[in-house]
């Protein structure tokens, strides 16, 4: 049965496929085509960016201890669909089940954390420089908001932006990934039984190129005035020149090339946990999973033999069942995947599964959960020998690929692990105080795990990147408020005259020649 869906634009189906229709099928199992998805243009964008436009000042209007309950509904709500939308996630996305609901979770504890937020949004009183007169702070919204998410945490990432924004006094056009969609629409319709006015939540499913078109025409029209997004380095950066046109500074949350580096005090076994999660979760298709592993070289193989061994023997397949990872998220991962896998050298050497590439009958992976052919599976590969030129060492590869290099002292571990220019997040497996926190210290990315692997972020810490990871800005947590807030000063002069600042202050001559008898 098809099950076809498209955008909602100020409470009403924005119907017609402009743009045409793509399907989101079943990662796993691909003849399971879980929703046909109508694409809208860019018009149908910039319509949606100009509805949310018209409804924000209502909904600044509504006082913000009012929009918290809204989030606290929308926790409660979410909380009793969690399995449900927790199933859609490992059908249409192919999360293993503890995952998939972990994702879910994230957003609970999103709406939990700002739910309150609406009894804060805390200003300040300030004092002034003259008297009778009174200076304030306030945190008002930025107005509309664009968010436009990717889909390999297709409910989680997407509460990161709209909760804050939200209960911030901003509206929102969210433009979810297209082979996310039914888990976009799932979340959509949670939102809105909380009871969001019209307009203040919009959903808009299109291609990259409608999106950034009507991401320019939105902009142009003055209808958005923040974008978030959630993607590519090589997206991120136009969009960042795009909202730079207009002087706006985007949230830009991008790829990762997630370093772990360790050291010879370190827990082997931990180390090896920690990088089998992290490297292999998701099949390696988080912002955070890991990229390069630099290993001490005087731990160098017999790191490496438990890590081989701890990936050969890992359960792979059918999500639905007890898997450290299943299919790739869509088609287009799976091809540039393959173009990763054509970055392998003669000079590695590659660990981890019976084969490399798509595991199918003819390429079996011993202990496959399920039919390999049904969906997108890929063997996972630890690549060993990587050297810093190499492209796997530089690039973010996004898949169930973990390059090894080896270092001598933990200045040349930190060069390496910031060498490639991303920093979003990193991992040190260290017993010694002092390496953890050289290693924070010198470590370029916004994320630092000790004993910890790089993926794994709390909802109430501040995520994002450096360098190619991102323009510095940062969701979840109190942090985030600065993307959706702007401060406005305020001052208040009741002294019935001009008061003027710098000029009419009252002095306190010091006597700076003052010395202590010696
Ligand atoms: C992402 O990959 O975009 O830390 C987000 C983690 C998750 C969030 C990842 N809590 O891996």
């Amino acid at each position: 049965m098809s099950n076809t869906i498209g955008s909602v634009i100020g409470g009403r189906a924005a119907g017609g496929t402009p743009a045409g229709t793509v399907s989101s099928p079943n990662p796993s199992r691909l003849a399971d085509v879980v929703a046909e998805v109508q694409l809208a243009d860019a018009a149908t964008f910039a319509a949606a960016c100009a509805a949310a436009k018209r409804a924000q000042p209502g909904w600044a209007a509504t006082p913000a201890p009012v929009r918290g309950r809204a989030i606290a509904a929308i926790g409660r709500i979410v909380e009793a669909n969690k399995e449900a939308l927790g199933r859609l996630v490992t059908r249409e996305l192919g999360k293993p089940r503890g995952e998939a609901l972990g994702e879910v979770q994230e957003i609970i504890d999103t709406c939990d954390f700002f739910l309150g937020e609406g009894r804060r949004l805390y200003g300040q009183t300030v004092p002034s420089e003259m008297p009778d007169k009174q200076l304030f702070t306030f945190r008002v919204p930025v107005g509309a908001a664009a968010v436009v998410t990717a889909g390999n945490f297709p409910v989680a990432v997407p509460s990161w932006y709209l909760v804050p924004a939200l209960v911030a006094g901003n509206t929102v056009v969210w433009k979810p990934a297209e082979y996310a969609a039914a888990s976009a629409l799932a979340l959509f319709e949670l939102f809105q039984a909380a009871g969001l006015p019209e307009g203040v939540l919009n959903l808009v499913f299109a291609d990259g190129a409608a999106t950034f078109a009507g991401l320019e025409q939105g902009l142009r029209e003055g209808s958005i005035d923040k974008i978030g997004f959630t993607g590519s380095t090589a997206v991120g950066r136009r969009i960042g020149e795009l909202a730079g046109r207009y002087l706006q500074v985007p949230c830009l949350e991008l790829g990762g090339k997630n370093p772990m580096v360790i050291t010879p005090s370190a827990d082997i076994a931990l180390a090896v946990e920690g990088a089998l999660f992290s490297g292999f979760g998701t099949a390696g298709q988080r912002c955070t999973s890991l990229g390069s592993i630099i290993v001490h070289e005087s731990l160098h193989d017999e790191f490496l033999d438990r890590f081989a061994a701890a990936t050969s023997a890992a359960a792979v397949g059918d999500p639905t069942q007890d898997v450290l990872y299943g299919p790739m998220l869509d088609q287009k991962f799976a091809d540039r995947f393959e173009e990763y896998l054509g970055w392998i050298q003669p000079h590695h050497k590659v660990l981890g599964s019976s084969a490399m590439g798509r595991i199918s009958a003819a390429s079996p992976r011993d202990g496959f959960v399920g039919d390999p052919e049904a969906g997108l599976f890929y063997h996972p590969t630890i690549v060993d020998g990587v050297q810093p030129g190499d492209a796997l060492f530089l690039q973010e590869t996004f898949g169930p690929i973990v390059g090894v290099s080896t270092y001598g002292g933990l200045d040349e571990a930190i060069a390496l692990a910031n060498t490639p220019g991303y920093g979003l997040s990193s991992a040190i497996y260290t017993n010694d105080p002092h390496d953890a926190f050289r290693f924070r210290q010198g470590i370029s990315a916004g994320m630092v795990s000790v004993n910890n692997s790089t993926s794994g972020a709390e909802a109430h810490l501040p995520f994002g990147g450096n360098g190619l990871s991102g323009n510095g800005s940062r969701q979840s947590g109190i942090w985030v408020l600065d993307q959706f807030t702007r401060w406005q000063a305020m001052n208040w002069d009741y002294s019935g005259r001009l008061q003027k600042a710098q000029m009419d202050v009252a002095e306190i001559i010091p006597d700076l020649d003052y010395r202590l008898d010696s």
